[in-house]
């Protein structure tokens, strides 16, 4: 055996030779002590270097520092942030992964650099190998599902989950491959599927490409799992840059693909095919199947309807109760004008028929182009084709909000997928919103016309008019005329900045008056009840605050009068940490007497509130913007001024997705420090309700689902490794499920005393009806004070709702309790479930 007796001998002999050598270990022990030393001085850089030496001269102490140079390296990042040193920030944990190369925390803790520096993919190929290697570490987990997410959009399980679509694309697969196309291409593979049904149908060759680096690992994974690695060749390429012979030897007879998304061309398909046209298909015209180029899906048929949709109009213009004529022109980013600007989308998705509230139908549908993915030319000039023209009879009263846009794809001559509204299909629909300001409102007889173009590779729709008694009205190009003049009466008499912003009508021109906010902002501008409770409650605030001053200075027998005077000092300081675009500021600063903060980032938002507070009469220097004076960002939380403390601080707790906002808590400790006596935090609490339901739709977002293979292959368990257990941005309202139960308090957040919060809880909660319980959607009574309060699953809410999902659902009969666990753990909420009896 003389291996094994040569093996150890040479590792005694090294340990023999490190611990005899004398100058080594000095040198060892110098630079610990330095490490140690320059980590107590705070000097960060120069203790991790210590420590570099330290443990390359010394592996035998890793455990022992492991510890501490953990601590150093992140000090030592941080500060390597800061100052936007990001490669040094990079090659440290490159060193430390060198030394440490399955520490779960180093590895995470990277994965969190590469995500702020938006570098999602190697993040999350980060936050995967740490989980991997630690299970149950709660940090990687968290930021595991956070990045999920984005890495593998939930459709890719809806796709795979949806047997008809499947069924399509394998017979039209197999068919073409059985007449004879048998070399294919698979333009954006996915999970591979459409390239292993080529192969199965008997294909010679196969190839495939994907540009998302998750989604081809992936790809490679399944592929293997098939037995099919040898026999299809992946790429990690977008098909643009492919090219005959370096990717693929030749030209191949078949590209099949499905990189559409619900307005047909947003994933580049035009541009894509004109590609492979050219340059790695083979021609369309000759006898032969075997040598003639073709393209699976062959077609498309892109339709449209006009609609009537509060929902979508709310979330895209301004129909709010405050008078907001001064802020000028308020825009989502998506827009269907006619000049396309680059910065707009020109439509967002939806699922019209989960829509909370419905929509109304004004035209019938309409086909608004006919594509032949088989025809170059066709492809070409698809792009340079002049605008088309569409006359549409209006047959239902109703404000045009928008138009929905959905497509059938023609696979071939047999089969077509569609993505209509009507149809049981998991595809959502293209919205073109109208945004004309104040709405118009279409009659039985008018005809609607609309332009649509395909100049920049998007359907778009260059123009909407209307043709009333024969005249022919431009309904997006009339905005600064004869319709901005009536703004919408004030409804709310009993909000006094409601009624203070009934503002002057401005002479600003239209470029200049033109903001754009998020569709999530432009839905907050609108939720009245939230500026309405705001409103209140701060006006109570501040109302106490005086008195009290009032009270301290007669007791201390000052003879001021703080109520009426106008010493800044005696001014009440409100700070508004909300995320994006919040009025709120604008709010406090008009009860008077407030100095108000703004977090509003963005020049042209700022510049809307300065134009707001100057037409309601609030002194300028009363309103400010609180990053504007912060270097560091991070110092977010801070007092007004030396002497001074805040009289109120709003912290926006609940993310437009559902969920709590990320490092809320800390946030709401920090602020409590901050405050004057009699201070108050907005909101003051924060509670949590769930229900049990039973929801397919749920379960076929979140994996895929069955024990059946996929049309055969194993896909399901690579996929399904990018299950999150928590899904948002629901719309609960609509959401097709069963109640299983009656609403339940899960958990509640006190933001004016942490003592008062726990982080684990048990709910029981008794079932209503039978079935299976699939998921516990959740969302948050919201309070201002004891007894203003909002609900984030209101009507006109913003905000939408979120739910976990289970990983195993549980049956229930009616009567039965179950036992609800539920833990926060930095701003993420985990729930589990047990049935448990109790009488
Ligand atoms: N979503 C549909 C859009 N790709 C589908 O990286 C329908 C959305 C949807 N790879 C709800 C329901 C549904 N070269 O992995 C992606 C993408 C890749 C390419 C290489 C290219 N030129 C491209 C272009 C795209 O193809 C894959 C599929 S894109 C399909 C988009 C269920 N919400």
């Amino acid at each position: 055996m003389p291996n094994a007796t040569t093996r150890p001998k040479r590792g005694r002999r090294t340990r023999r030779r490190q611990r005899e050598d004398p100058a080594r270990n000095e040198l060892v022990s110098r630079s610990l002590e330095s490490a140690q030393q320059c980590l107590f001085n705070q000097d960060y850089g120069t203790a991790f270097v210590h420590y570099l030496l330290v443990l390359n001269l010394a592996p035998v102490l890793k455990d022992f520092a492991r510890e501490s140079f953990r601590f150093t390296l992140f000090k030592w990042a941080d500060e390597l942030d800061s100052l936007g040193r990001i490669q040094d920030l990079f090659d440290c944990y490159e060193q430390a992964l060198e030394l440490f190369p399955a520490d779960e925390v180093i590895l995470n803790s990277m994965g969190e650099h590469l995500f702020r520096m938006g570098f999602r993919d190697e993040a999350a190929g980060h936050f995967h190998k740490a989980l991997k290697l630690k299970p149950d570490f709660p940090e990687a987990r968290e930021n595991f599902y956070r990045v999920a997410n984005w890495l593998v959009e939930r459709w890719h399980f809806l796709m795979l989950n949806d047997h008809g679509r499947n069924r399509k694309y394998q017979q039209a697969i197999q068919k073409a491959v059985q007449r004879g196309c048998n070399t294919v291409l698979d333009i954006g593979t996915g999970t591979g599927i459409l390239g292993m049904c080529a192969k199965k149908a008997g294909a010679a060759e196969v190839f495939a490409c994907e540009l998302s680096k998750t989604m081809y690992d992936l790809a490679c994974e399944v592929v293997a799992a098939n037995g099919m690695d040898g026999s299809i060749k992946i790429l990690h390429k977008k098909s643009l840059e492919m090219e005959v012979p370096k990717d693929i030897p030749h030209r191949v007879s078949l590209v099949v693909t499905e990189t559409v998304d619900a307005g047909l061309f947003g994933e580049g398909i035009i541009e894509s095919l004109i590609h492979a046209w050219h340059h790695l298909l083979l021609p369309p015209q000759f006898k032969e199947p075997s040598s003639t180029g073709r393209v699976i899906p062959a077609g498309a048929t892109v339709f449209g309807m006009a609609v009537e949709c509060l929902e979508i109009r709310r979330h895209h213009r301004f129909v709010g109760g405050l008078s907001m004529a001064a802020a000028g022109q308020l825009h989502s980013p998506v827009s269907c004008s006619s000049e396309p600007d680059d910065s707009m989308e020109p439509y967002t998705t939806e699922r019209l028929s989960r829509l909370p509230g419905g929509y109304k139908p004004l035209t019938e549908p309409f086909r608004a182009l006919d594509i032949d993915f088989n025809n170059v030319q066709e492809l070409e000039g698809l792009t340079s084709r002049e605008v088309q023209r569409i006359c549409l009879p209006v047959n239902q009263e109703g404000e045009l909000d928008a138009l929905a846009v959905w497509f059938q794809l023609h696979l071939d001559e047999d089969n077509s997928l569609s993505t209509g509204p009507q149809e049981d299909t998991c595809w959502e629909q293209a919205i073109y919103p109208v945004q004309i300001p104040n709405g118009f409102l279409l009659r039985p007889q008018d005809k609607l016309i609309i332009e649509v173009s395909c100049r920049d590779a998007y359907l778009r729709l260059c123009s909407v008019a209307v043709v009333r008694d024969g005249h022919e009205i431009r309904l997006d190009k009339r905005l600064e005329s004869q319709y901005t003049e009536n703004p919408i009466p004030n409804p709310s008499p009993e909000v006094e900045l409601c009624s203070a912003l009934a503002c002057l009508q401005t002479g600003q021109n239209q470029a200049k008056d033109f903001c754009m906010l998020e569709c999530s902002e432009m839905a907050l501008l609108n939720n009245r009840q939230y500026h309405q409770s705001f409103c209140s409650s701060l006006a109570k605030l501040i109302t106490t605050l005086k008195t009290a001053h009032q009270n301290k200075e007669q007791g201390s027998d000052i003879k001021s009068d703080p109520v009426n005077s106008r010493d800044p000092r005696d001014l009440f300081y409100v700070l508004d940490v909300s995320e994006g675009f919040s009025l709120l500021s604008l709010m406090a600063a008009s009860q008077g007497h407030v100095k108000a903060y703004s977090s509003v980032e963005k020049s042209q938002q700022q510049e809307v509130l300065r134009r707001l507070a100057c037409s309601n009469n609030v002194p300028e220097q009363h309103l400010e913007f609180w990053l504007n004076h912060l270097e560091d960002e991070q110092a977010m939380l801070q007092r007004p001024s030396g002497e001074k403390l805040w009289s109120a601080i709003i912290l926006d707790c609940v993310e437009t997705c559902g969920l709590i906002r990320q490092k809320l808590m800390e946030k709401a400790s920090l602020a409590r420090c901050l405050l004057e006596e009699g201070g108050h935090i907005f909101p003051e609490r924060i509670v949590l309700y769930g229900m049990l339901v039973e929801s397919d739709t749920l379960l076929l977002e979140s994996a895929v689902q069955g024990q059946e293979p996929t049309l055969g292959f194993n896909i399901a368990p690579f996929i399904n490794q990018f299950t999150v257990p928590v899904h948002v941005f629901l719309d609960f309202s609509t959401l097709e499920c069963r109640h299983l139960s009656a609403s339940v308090e899960l958990f509640v957040l006190d933001l004016m005393d942490s003592s008062a919060n726990y982080s684990n809880r048990e709910v029981k909660v008794q079932a209503t009806s039978s079935g299976r319980v699939t998921a516990i959607p959740f969302w948050y009574q919201i309070h201002l004070d004891e007894e203003i309060s909002i609900s984030t699953l209101s009507q006109d809410s913003h905000w939408k709702q979120a739910a976990v999902v289970l990983q195993k659902p549980l049956e229930i009969r009616a009567g039965d309790w179950v036992c609800l666990a539920v833990q926060l753990h930095k701003s993420s909420i985990s729930i589990s479930v047990r049935q448990c009896n109790i009488l």
